[in-house]
């Protein structure tokens, strides 16, 4: 992509409006514009990120056994009447009527809408176990929307619902998504520690938030300091017992402020963190909270029918984006991780018009698009200062910068953003780097 061409509406400015870094950078490296209170326009650089992020997302998802769906953002009220929650759920749910007066809101989650496609379409105890997930633009009319993405009324979720027939095969499918959920969170690059906490409106008897640490978190968080380095599970077995997993997660200490113990945490002296973090997933099981008054029930082996147990499982998309920023950033800008990166290379040209400078470009370029690099070419007629600028702010993992003296050397300088560390290579080799990454 030429950046002559590509839409990177970047600010020099900070803007006043933005009182945490992600939401800075994101508003100055032209990701994302707000339309209104808490709700955003994405524009092509943030539209990127979102879409390597729903792909992680989506391909841990599919490796931990769920299947993906797309259910509707505009519900009818009579599936929250029949669950109880319509009354219950507050002011947060963005109540619409129909021309027909019916009565229909923008889903805030879809426990009542997925509990409904499984009693309409699945009657055997043979059809479970079944997870089933959408990464789908939710709304809750949060009372104080802020912090840019991290906290929109709509945003961007990876919800997965689960059934099966008893408590126990429930508990595994929770502990599918627990480990699925510790390796997407470190393929995006982040360490996400995995704390007890109450179910809240989604009910249940079980529930784990996912936090990241950063020091513009939400909430307090305390955990002992190896679940810090802990790597996240590899060539799991989802089929085999994945309790010892859990176990080994859960067994040391991880609280946010309302569930902290004061007598706990201070037994573990020095090794304890204390930090502030951003959830940016949580999982509930909550058995037959939805199956029961809504009547999803499968046929057992004995021939009777049963109600079956669930368990939902929400990721937070949208709000990855920030807290990904929040933990990959310097004082020139975001530092994105290779995984989510909106391309992989920035090709710099710094004397556009330059017939030797122009075709070394042509040559990087052309040969890194054959091996599949998405390159951001800056083939402006700009400053240099401009250009160094904008492409640290914009954060992509590599830097390759052509100008004039090198070029009639016969090389390049490669950069790699998050270390600043620099070297000249021929363009051969140059290429070769970038085609192993
Ligand atoms: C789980 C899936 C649920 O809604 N029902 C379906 C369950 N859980 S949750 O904790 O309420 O939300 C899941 C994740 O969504 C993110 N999130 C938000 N992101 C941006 N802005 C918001 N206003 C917002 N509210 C929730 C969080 O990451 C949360 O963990």
């Amino acid at each position: 992509m030429r950046l002559s061409r590509f839409f990177l509406p970047t600010l020099k400015e900070t803007p006043t409006e933005a009182q945490i870094v992600s939401h800075r950078l994101m508003l100055r490296a032209g990701m994302v514009r707000q339309h209104a209170a808490g709700i955003y326009n994405w524009l092509p650089l943030g539209a990127r990120v979102l879409q390597n992020i729903i792909q992680v997302v989506r391909e841990e998802q599919d490796g931990a056994g769920a299947q993906e769906i797309i259910m509707p953002t505009i519900q009818s009220a009579d599936l929250w009447k029949e669950s109880g929650r319509y009354d219950a759920y507050g002011p947060e749910m963005l109540r619409i009527k129909d021309r027909h007066e019916r009565d229909m809101l923008y889903g805030p989650t879809h426990e009542e809408v997925v509990t409904d496609i499984f009693r309409n379409n699945i009657k055997s105890y043979r059809d479970l176990p079944k997870n089933l997930y959408q990464i789908h633009w939710k709304f809750r009319d949060e009372v104080r929307p802020r912090f840019g993405v991290m906290r929109g009324r709509e945003f961007l979720m990876k919800d997965a619902y689960s059934f099966d027939l008893d408590y126990a095969r429930s508990k595994h499918a929770y502990n599918q998504m627990f480990v699925a959920y510790l390796r997407t969170f470190a393929r995006l690059g982040l360490k996400a520690i995995p704390m007890k906490a109450d179910s809240g409106p989604i009910g249940g008897d079980l529930s784990h938030e996912f936090i990241v640490l950063a020091d513009t978190g939400e909430s307090a968080v305390f955990c002992h300091k190896a679940l810090l380095e802990k790597p996240a599970p590899d060539n799991v077995d989802y089929e085999a017992d994945l309790q010892p997993i859990i176990d080994e997660w859960t067994g040391l200490y991880a609280a946010t402020d309302e569930k902290h113990d004061a007598a706990a945490a201070e037994k573990l002296g020095a090794d304890l963190v204390s930090a502030r973090g951003i959830e940016v997933g949580h999982i509930f099981h909550f058995g037959k909270k939805y199956s029961d008054p809504m009547k999803a029930s499968v046929i057992g082996s004995d021939g009777n029918s049963t109600n079956v147990f669930m368990g939902s499982y929400g990721i937070g998309v949208s709000r990855l984006v920030g807290a990904i920023i929040e933990a990959n950033h310097d004082e020139h800008g975001i530092v994105w991780p290779d995984s989510v990166a909106p391309f992989d290379v920035g090709l710099i040209n710094l004397k556009v018009g330059d017939a030797a400078c122009d075709a070394a470009c042509k040559t990087i370029y052309d040969a890194l698009r054959l091996k599949r690099r998405d390159v951001l070419y800056d083939d402006r007629d700009d400053r240099a200062g401009v250009k160094f600028a904008d492409m640290d702010l914009i954060g992509l993992p590599w830097q390759v910068v052509v100008g004039p003296k090198a070029v009639a050397k016969g090389v390049v300088e490669l950069k790699r953003r998050a270390t600043g560390v620099k070297e000249e290579l021929s363009f051969e080799a140059a290429i070769a780097k970038l085609t192993l990454i």
